[in-house]
């Protein structure tokens, strides 16, 4: 899958007493933040073995590592970690490479399992995204909204989706999409708006840098912590019925308001000036300024505004967010300090 999703293929199912019957599971793309919290999610939950299955964007290379965690600690565990370019610079300029993991590599995922006779045992979910809602057909967006995708990321996913739901009725498979919106933590790639920020706040506070650039400051997004995401994963494969689910906080805020929140948890308040390109945030308190846009930033097809209804994940299997949109930015903002702190090229 893309690098910051993860798809989980299970055989687990639940005992009653909150625990997997069989304890197996496969989580492909395990550089990205969601493998990692899964991973450790699956484990606490009683997964006796997660397999761990490193997809590299750039070199195409896959299931290259195997790693039975046993009762370790993740953090104990080393995996490569490739570079990675953010998703929409890599789904715009190698849209056929997307094409082929995103959206001919669920296909290809599903097959194996119909080929090895195990459309009975295992359950399998598929790392949708909001990114198939992108030119919003309705507000706010729910499983009954149509789909419009505005990247070749967004198109690949949409063939993930319906095959996924192919699957399930062609073949009965537990088959389930996570269209899950936004999701960030400490662990995002910093390349994605929101770790870059937490990231480029951190240096400032600490004196290491004095201004970053970023694009579209009014692009509006629903942003949850991936903590929170993958506890939506696991449930939606625990149910007796295979049923797609949004999964998002229903609240929205800009990436201008992200920036402010952010410089705003370390005692700086950000003013803004200008217009469009030429647009900078100076501090109130020094005068300095911080932040300025780049048009490089800028995406040829931009998804302007994205906000999620849950309801019906809440009253189908119990899940609602617990991270607040304050929340999340402060724990962000505090981790990169840390990391900063004792790394400063980090
Ligand atoms: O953080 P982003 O790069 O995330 P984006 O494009 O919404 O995609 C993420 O969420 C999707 C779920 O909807 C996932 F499917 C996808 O895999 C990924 O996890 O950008 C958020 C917004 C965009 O509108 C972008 O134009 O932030 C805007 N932005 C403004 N300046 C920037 C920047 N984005 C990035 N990456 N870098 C900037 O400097």
């Amino acid at each position: 899958m893309a690098q910051c999703a993860a798809a989980a293929a299970t055989s687990g199912d639940v005992n009653g007493d909150g625990k997997t019957k069989r304890k197996v599971a496969i989580i492909t793309g395990i550089t990205g933040q969601d493998g990692s919290y899964l991973a450790e999610f699956l484990l606490a939950k009683g997964m006796r073995r997660v397999i761990l299955v490193f997809c590299n964007v750039l070199t195409v290379t896959r299931l290259n590592t195997e790693i039975d965690l046993g009762n370790a600690a993740h953090d104990d565990i080393t995996i490569p970690y490739p570079t990675v370019q953010c998703v929409w610079q890599i789904s715009f300029d190698l849209a056929e490479y997307t094409a082929d993991v995103d959206g001919v590599g669920t296909l290809r995922l599903l097959d194996a399992v119909k080929t090895c006779g195990l459309t009975d045992t295992v359950r399998f979910y598929q790392a949708s995204t909001s990114e198939l809602y992108g030119k919003v057909q309705e507000i706010p967006q729910k499983e009954t909204t149509p789909f419009y995708p505005r990247s070749p990321y967004g198109a690949a996913k949409l063939y993930a989706y319906w095959i996924v739901v192919n699957f399930r009725e062609a073949y009965n498979l537990f088959a389930v999409n996570g269209i899950l919106f936004n999701h960030e933590s400490p662990r995002r790639g910093s390349n994605f708006v929101t770790r870059k920020i937490s990231r480029s706040v951190a240096k400032i506070h600490l004196g290491q840098l004095q201004c970053f650039s970023l694009g579209n400051l009014d692009s509006k997004r629903d942003w949850g912590h991936a903590k929170d995401y993958v506890e939506a994963m696991w449930l939606m494969l625990q149910q007796e019925e295979p049923i797609d689910f949004v999964i998002a906080t229903g609240e929205v805020h800009s990436v201008r308001e992200f920036v402010e929140k952010a410089f705003k948890h370390v005692g700086k308040t950000i003013v803004w000036e200008g217009k469009n390109e030429e647009e900078v945030g100076r501090c109130q308190e020094t005068g300095e300024i911080h932040v300025k846009v780049d048009p490089k930033y800028y995406r040829p097809t931009e998804v302007d505004f994205l906000q999620g209804d849950s309801s019906k994940a809440l009253k189908i299997i119990g899940w609602k967010p617990r991270v607040t949109f304050e929340e999340l930015v402060k724990e962000m903002v505090d981790a990169d300090i840390e990391l900063m702190r004792n790394n400063p090229n980090a």
